[in-house]
């Protein structure tokens, strides 16, 4: 088949899904033509059945704000028409639906049939979607779309509670390139950050208000009264500032680390003992997911699509979100319990092949072949 991937090209979330997406079914033989506007931050150099066309934003003085989501349906128009696309998906409905939406319509106007296919990711629906400057397009371009996906039930439920809407969402989670076995932790970068005898948590996000970053510290600054070790966040974000003020005023700066952006989470996974994920809310948690497919077990609030990922007292524990001394205590439970912790790393690994990317792939190819008939 003949894709057109739509996504957001930066570190969030949607972005990073369809990015892998794309990549995983150009490797099964699909033709993936990636449409947006800069690079894909995962999608790396060149690869055989992969096209990227750069949506070029032009800067005209009359405008105060670029109309994006009309240079992005043109595009679309464009590449379905001239690389004679089967069928487009696109990841997070803002504006990705709407512009899909039109493209589909000037197409049809000359004859050409493409059905699309909208993904919603999270906060497209549950923080800024439902907002009413939103929500009537949101709406429209779910009953439009000619199928609709979400990553998890909990997702799939939120959306029927705030759009006014009846069709069929599709259940497709998220997936990983799930291992074998436990990686081997590598002492020479691990020693880098951290002492032997020290434990390493981390914290990898966009450093959003939804993140809510300063709980992590404050579950970790509990967490030194008791046993040593070192954080190390990844990702940036506008919450950064603020973290870093309560880093000096907690008088941890010792003990953690920010290490930026990296596409490749894996590198700071792989030292972690455990990950951090206190959101408000989070409609599946990938970052969770990437951190049980290297055995790291999750320290979560019990928010959204997170109970479907993270299973309480098996890969991880759960609690209310904002409850930091239960989410210490969680973590001292399991670094505190040797015999637990390693289960808990195991049963981990195991928990990430249920998103395996062998499974959920046919999921969608499915799905394409059903559109496109
Ligand atoms: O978490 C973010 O703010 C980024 C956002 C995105 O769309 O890029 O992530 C959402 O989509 C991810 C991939 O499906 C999910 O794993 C995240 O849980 C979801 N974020 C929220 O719901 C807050």
């Amino acid at each position: 088949m003949k894709i057109g991937i739509v996504l957001y090209p930066t570190f969030g979330g949607s972005g990073v899904v369809a990015t892998e997406l794309g990549k995983a079914l150009a490797q099964k033989g699909h033709e993936i033509h990636f449409i947006t506007y800069s690079q894909p931050v995962r999608l790396g150099s060149f690869r055989e059945n992969i096209y990227y066309h750069e949506v070029a934003i032009s800067d005209y003085p009359l405008f105060e704000y670029q109309p994006y989501e009309t240079i992005l349906a043109s595009k679309m128009v464009d590449v379905v028409k001239y690389e004679k696309l089967d069928i487009l998906h696109v990841h997070y409905a803002i504006p990705h639906a709407s512009a899909a939406y039109m493209a589909k319509q000037i197409l049809a106007s000359q004859g050409i049939k493409i059905p699309f296919v909208t993904t919603l990711h999270g906060t497209d629906i549950t923080l800024v979607g439902k907002d009413p400057s939103f929500e009537p397009v949101i709406t429209f371009c779910i009953n439009e779309s000619d199928a609709v996906t979400a990553v998890s039930e909990s997702l799939k439920k939120d959306t029927y509670t705030h759009f006014n809407t009846t069709r069929e969402i599709q259940v497709i989670p998220n997936f990983i390139d799930s291992k074998e076995e436990l990686p081997l932790k590598s002492l020479e970068k691990r020693r880098r950050y951290a002492l032997d005898h020290e434990r390493i948590l981390c914290h990898i996000s966009n450093f959003r208000k939804v993140k809510r970053v300063e709980d992590v510290l404050r579950i970790f600054a509990k967490v030194v009264e008791k046993i040593p070790a070192k954080m190390i966040f990844a990702g940036d974000g506008p919450e950064r500032n603020n973290l870093e003020r309560l880093c000096r005023d907690l008088n941890l700066c010792q003990r953690v680390i920010f290490v930026g952006k990296v596409s490749d989470t894996t590198h700071v996974l792989e030292m972690s003992d455990l990950f951090i994920l206190p959101s408000d809310t989070e409609s599946f948690g990938l970052a969770a997911l990437e951190a049980l497919a290297v055995g790291v077990p999750v320290i979560s609030s019990n928010t959204g699509g997170i109970p479907e990922v993270n299973v309480h007292g098996e890969t991880g524990f759960l609690s209310a979100v904002g409850d930091v001394v239960d989410m210490s205590n969680n973590v001292l439970e399991l670094l505190q319990n040797e015999a637990k912790f390693q289960q808990f790393r195991i049963n981990s690994l195991r928990r990430a092949k249920k998103f395996s990317l062998e499974k959920i792939l046919p999921l969608y190819e499915n799905l394409y072949l059903e559109l496109i008939g």
